[in-house]
């Protein structure tokens, strides 16, 4: 489908739901008439992205699939967390999608949400279906930065540390295989998968460095190579928190 014709299929969509909205449902809607919101983790100054490397994966999808006019971002204070956020998701976690087109249904859970606005949004494909090795590479990274960022037993720093290398390492190694092939994990342009792991690498690259004297080993080119290229793209930039944001964040931790 060309940008025309989703464009027009868009305002379509919009204004046919705009126009079957009850008045005092409407009015409920202080913000916009979007059709999703997506409630993301707020920085300090409660107004920008935070630094929830989860938010940050559904938003990146949603800029990926949607025009900006389809969703509202709202950013969630979780050191004070509204009434009306908790009767959402009463986890308190974040981030969460409302569609007010589909009776106001609730997702919770990043890679549901992505899930969901896949299902509802099948232009353009980004992959969502793919099971091949990049998954089982980038699967356990996360996982084990947060436990050598977490661990205050100074005998288990070394061992955690290797494990989290040899995680890296697989992500370097899968980029390098024959497998993998341009700028992201599968391709030239961003995927579902890179949504989940860009932002957690920034996380690595930010805190493990600031807070640990953690960095990434310079034998890993390819990875390197492709944080890089996502610092470079335009929706990885425009829904990145400061970096001030995740050292904030991990200082918790230390
Ligand atoms: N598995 C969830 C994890 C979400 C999560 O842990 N979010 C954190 C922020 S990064 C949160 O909301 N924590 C609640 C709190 O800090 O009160 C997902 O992928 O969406």
């Amino acid at each position: 489908m060309n940008v025309n014709t989703r464009f027009v299929r868009l305002f379509i969509q919009n204004n046919f739901f705009i126009s079957t909205l009850s008045t005092r449902f409407k009015n409920s809607f202080v913000d916009s008439m979007a059709r999703y919101i997506l409630y993301v983790k707020a920085a300090s100054d409660q107004k920008s992205m935070g630094d929830c490397p989860f938010s940050q994966r559904a938003y990146m999808y949603a800029k990926l699939k949607m025009t900006p006019d389809m969703y509202e971002l709202k950013p969630i204070d979780l050191s004070n967390k509204t009434e009306e956020f908790m009767k959402l998701n009463p986890d308190g976690k974040v981030p969460v999608l409302i569609d007010r087109q589909k009776d106001n249904k609730i997702v919770t859970d990043s890679a549901e949400i992505t899930k969901y606005i896949d299902s509802q949004i099948s232009e353009p494909y980004c992959k969502i279906d793919y099971n091949g090795p990049a998954v089982e590479a980038c699967s356990s990274m996360f996982g084990k930065f947060a436990a050598f960022m977490k661990n205050k037993d100074d005998s288990k720093t070394e061992s955690l540390k290797e494990e989290l290398v040899n995680e890296l390492r697989k992500i370097n190694d899968y980029l390098k295989s024959p497998a993998h092939d341009g700028k992201f994990l599968l391709g030239d342009t961003l995927s579902e998968i890179d949504c989940m792991v860009l932002p957690r690498l920034r996380h690595v690259a930010v805190s493990g460095s600031h807070h640990k004297g953690f960095q990434i080993p310079d034998e890993f080119v390819a990875l390197k190579q492709y944080i890089a290229n996502g610092e470079n793209d335009q929706v990885f930039k425009d829904t990145s928190c400061k970096p001030e944001e995740i050292i904030k964040g991990w200082a918790k931790h230390m």
